[in-house]
């Protein structure tokens, strides 16, 4: 997260709250990300993911063209889309966002390391419609803070788990209606279907559960319905295939 923090710095000098706000004044509402995952009309809501590497695998697809695979999800009738834009560990673009969202209407997620209240400004005037919240990496208080501000600003919020006791925080916190449980460790990287099991049987009904993660075939996909999962999100499988609705619209 180091470098993570010298990005906020250099966005600290750039981007100024109060010229922020005015700019968001004049943006046009989000989509909603979080309804758009709810009212879908296949069994379970897809959030398809643009991912062109990742730390754990390296470079994922080196004919990387962010609008064309966007467009593809588009066409096979994914509900959402994330965008990862994290530069040092994904290979990812704050631009890859907003190319994508002059060309696709589906709601998109900004997937990124949100560590201060600047990224979800930033985020919305890229033209995001969710941020990610992880709440590995974030006190109660910066949740609780970062969760009201990006619903202020008419962002949907995703807050991703990984274990019980992050889990209990974040039902504490009270506010979040879309968790997202990841099933692989983001120290370890090691992935677990059964994380997804484990967790969505502890949260209330009327929470929008997403599960996250090393999912690839109808079979993992039946189990984390089965577990109680509404939505998956999914990015290195798509990112694998040549041709990308046929991956979706098995
Ligand atoms: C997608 P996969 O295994 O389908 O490529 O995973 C997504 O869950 C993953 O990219 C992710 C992620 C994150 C990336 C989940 N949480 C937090 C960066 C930061």
């Amino acid at each position: 997260v180091a470098t993570k923090h010298q990005e906020v710095e250099m966005l600290k000098q750039t981007l100024s709250i109060s010229e922020a706000e005015k700019r968001i004044a004049e943006l046009p509402a989000c989509k909603g990300f979080e309804r758009a995952l709810v009212g879908r009309n296949r069994p379970v809501g897809l959030i398809a993911e643009v991912k062109k590497a990742s730390p754990s695998k390296g470079l994922i697809r080196p004919d990387f063209h962010p609008v064309s695979l966007a467009q593809a999800y588009e066409r096979a009738g994914t509900d959402c889309i994330s965008v990862l834009t994290d530069v040092d560990y994904f290979q990812g673009s704050n631009d890859y966002l907003t190319e994508i969202r002059s060309q696709v209407k589906v709601p998109l997620l900004r997937k990124d390391f949100t560590i201060d209240e600047r990224q979800i400004y930033e985020a919305r005037l890229i033209g995001a419609d969710a941020i990610l919240l992880i709440a590995a990496i974030l006190t109660p208080k910066q949740l609780a803070d970062f969760h009201t501000l990006g619903r202020d600003l008419g962002l949907d919020v995703l807050v991703e788990v990984h274990n019980r006791p992050e889990l209990e925080t974040v039902l504490e916190f009270g506010q979040a209606t879309l968790i997202g449980v990841n099933n692989r460790d983001l120290k370890t990287f090691v992935t677990d279907l059964s994380v997804t099991e484990q967790l969505i049987g502890l949260m209330p009904s009327g929470v929008v559960a997403v599960s996250e993660s090393a999912i690839a075939t109808t079979d993992d996909v039946a189990y984390v319905r089965k577990a109680g999962a509404q939505a998956v999100l999914i990015g290195e499988h798509f990112m694998r295939q040549p041709i990308v609705e046929d991956a979706v619209n098995a």
